[in-house]
């Protein structure tokens, strides 16, 4: 086996500023993977000095380090980061709250893992990381296969040059340090949960392989499946199928010179919504390769300020949601179970919709709905002060959002993609918020393009939107406070709303907090008899609003926000949430149950 002492050199996280030039293989459920989840060792350098000698002395990217043997001048220092004697951790999962010294911690975390491997002939293989944040540099034994940045996306390495037979060596450098120019950047209200946050698979693919495909019915059509396979390899034109046995389907097309293959398929399916989220088996295969996976059918579209799904018109019974676990340590949510345990949630509250707020949930969490017949708001962190002026955040959230698309794009659930929250206004976020959504609507013509924009109030208790992104997105989606952060709940009755275009309002949040547990009077403060008041004076004044087709108050549960410091009532917390963060249900909780279940 060889040495693994000097790789935390090889893979500082400084200089070059690329991203990963892999394309994101989707649908890593249907692969052949090996999966890399377990304990591994762990070095917390907060100063990052294992980056340090390479910062003097950068390697290209790929780039043998033991073809430098400059780097061996200082043993001392690689001794001192022998993983040998490093304590583990679990990944996936946020460091935070596996280790008590790590709560707070923002900063560079150096993980290892040795797995065993043997390549077959012939045979490609990727590194799969489902997310880690915020920046990621992986190297194997004792090669930079990448780097990544971005929390919430995940990304794939080839490192089919790179695997040795018998046991491999993968260091990954983690740092979640936030950064003016990141995406988000420095001030948002969550916890920044650090660490390889999901899982990490060894994809194995042939020479030429299906990396991505898109299969949903025609936009505007509900008896034409639609879309495109895209090969991956030397040999890029073949034939390429369509199969979808329950549906009587299979389609075969030759894929051109880039590897593309589109299909048009003239078909009937039963159409995927929330009281029957059917899903068909689907195969697409090669004649190379070949991914399975089920997928659903149904359209979205507004006409006016409706919204129709399947041509019916469908009311969004909406909650938010951050992905951190109900109970226990609290921390990052990545499993089936975790997506299970918050949307089993969202099932009682009658709810068929959820706002997967603020960045991309894991692709259980969208999955696990697509099951249970909930429709998503799939969202990128474009969250409050991004630096708007900026070409390299924006390349930054447009590859978020490509990466996001290109994860989700079968899902039938997914109907809304939004671009920002809750972002101040100027010409330099419009310009670059109306990129990303035309950058959407090129990459998915099938689905409605959106942000959370925020409501504003003139004279008269007169409430409107007035944001000039109104024009370009699909819907009316904004957060209002009325009641919290603007007023007592009583305000709710005294104010109207108007809009000055009729598309489907869509309220994407609304609430205020309440400490499980405190009672005390409807006006008093953090009680759950206030919050549970404000949620009815609220609900009464949705009800009056023009074009009502949905809403997603603010919050399931309650979450983790360093922003939050009140002692004794916060501790931590945003309390907005209608379960505590234990699970326990407020009062609240029941009031929303109710109105959903009138709906
Ligand atoms: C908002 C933000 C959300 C916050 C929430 C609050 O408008 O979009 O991220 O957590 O308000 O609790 O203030």
């Amino acid at each position: 086996m060889k040495r693994i002492l000097p790789l935390l050199l090889l893979l500082s996280v400084v200089s070059v500023s690329a991203q990963s030039t892999y394309p994101q293989i989707t649908n890593i459920p249907g692969r052949n993977t090996v999966c890399l989840d377990g304990n591994w060792k762990y070095i917390v350098d907060l100063y990052k000095t294992g980056n340090q000698d390479y910062r003097a002395n950068p390697l290209p990217e790929g780039q043998s380090f033991f073809a430098d043997r400059s780097f061996y001048a200082d043993q001392r220092r690689l001794v001192e980061y022998d993983f040998g004697a490093a304590k583990e951790i679990a990944v996936p999962g946020d460091w935070n709250t596996q280790r008590p010294e790590l709560y707070y911690y923002e900063g560079t975390v150096w993980y290892r893992t040795m797995f065993y491997h043997m390549s077959k002939p012939g045979k490609r293989y990727f590194l799969y990381f489902g997310a880690a944040n915020y920046e990621t540099v992986a190297g194997l034994n004792g090669h930079r296969v990448g780097r990544h940045e971005g929390g919430f996306t995940p990304f794939n390495f080839e490192v089919t040059d790179w695997l040795l037979e018998g046991d491999n060596s993968l260091v990954v450098n983690v740092d979640n340090t936030r950064r003016m120019d990141g995406v988000p950047t420095v001030n948002s209200d969550w916890w920044n949960y650090g660490g390889i946050t999901r899982s990490v698979y060894l994809v194995e693919t042939p020479s030429t392989f299906i990396r991505d495909y898109f299969l949903q019915l025609r936009k505007g059509s509900q008896d034409v499946i639609e879309g495109w396979a895209q090969l991956d390899g030397p040999a890029l034109r073949q034939r390429v199928t369509v199969s979808i046995p329950e549906l009587g389907i299979s389609t075969t097309v030759t894929s051109d010179d880039s590897g593309l293959a589109r299909f048009s398929i003239p078909s009937k399916p039963v159409l995927w919504c929330p009281d029957n989220p059917k899903l068909y088996d689907v195969k697409v295969y090669s004649e190379t390769d070949s991914v399975s996976d089920h997928i659903g059918f149904r359209t979205i579209e507004t006409r006016g300020d409706r919204l129709l799904l399947n041509g019916q018109e469908v009311f969004c019974k909406g909650i938010s949601i951050h992905e951190e676990m109900i109970g226990g340590a609290g921390g990052r949510a990545f499993s089936e179970a975790h997506a299970r345990a918050l949307l089993s949630e969202a099932k009682a509250m009658n709810c068929n919709f959820v706002r997967l707020a603020h960045y991309p949930h894991s692709e259980n969490m969208v999955r696990m709905a697509e099951e249970m017949g909930i429709m998503v708001w799939s969202e990128i962190p474009v969250y409050w002060t991004i630096a708007f002026d900026n070409p390299e955040t924006y390349a930054n959230a447009e590859r978020q959002l490509v990466d996001n698309i290109a994860r989700d794009h079968n899902r039938a659930n997914v109907i809304i993609w939004s671009v920002a929250n809750e972002t101040p206004l100027g010409d330099s976020r419009l310009e670059f918020l109306s990129k990303l959504i035309a950058k959407a609507r090129e990459l998915d013509p099938t689905r409605l393009v959106s942000a959370a924009m925020e409501k504003i109030e003139y004279e008269g208790r007169m409430m409107t939107v007035s944001d000039p992104l109104l024009d370009i997105a699909d819907l009316i989606s904004f957060n209002q406070y009325v009641g919290w952060y603007d007023g007592t709940p009583e305000k709710c009755d005294e104010v109207t709303w108007t809009f000055s275009v009729k598309k489907p309002v869509i309220v994407t949040e609304f609430g205020g907090g309440a400490v499980y547990g405190r009672h005390g009077e409807k006006d008093m403060r953090f009680t759950e008899e206030n919050q549970e008041y404000l949620y009815q004076k609220n609900i009464d004044m949705l009800s009056r609003m023009p074009g009502l087709a949905g809403a997603s108050p603010w919050i399931l549960k309650d979450f983790r926000s360093p922003k939050r410091m009140l002692d004794g009532i916060q501790d931590d917390y945003n309390r907005k949430g209608l379960l505590s963060e234990k699970g326990e249900r407020k009062k609240a909780f029941y009031v929303m149950q109710s109105w959903y279940g009138t709906k």
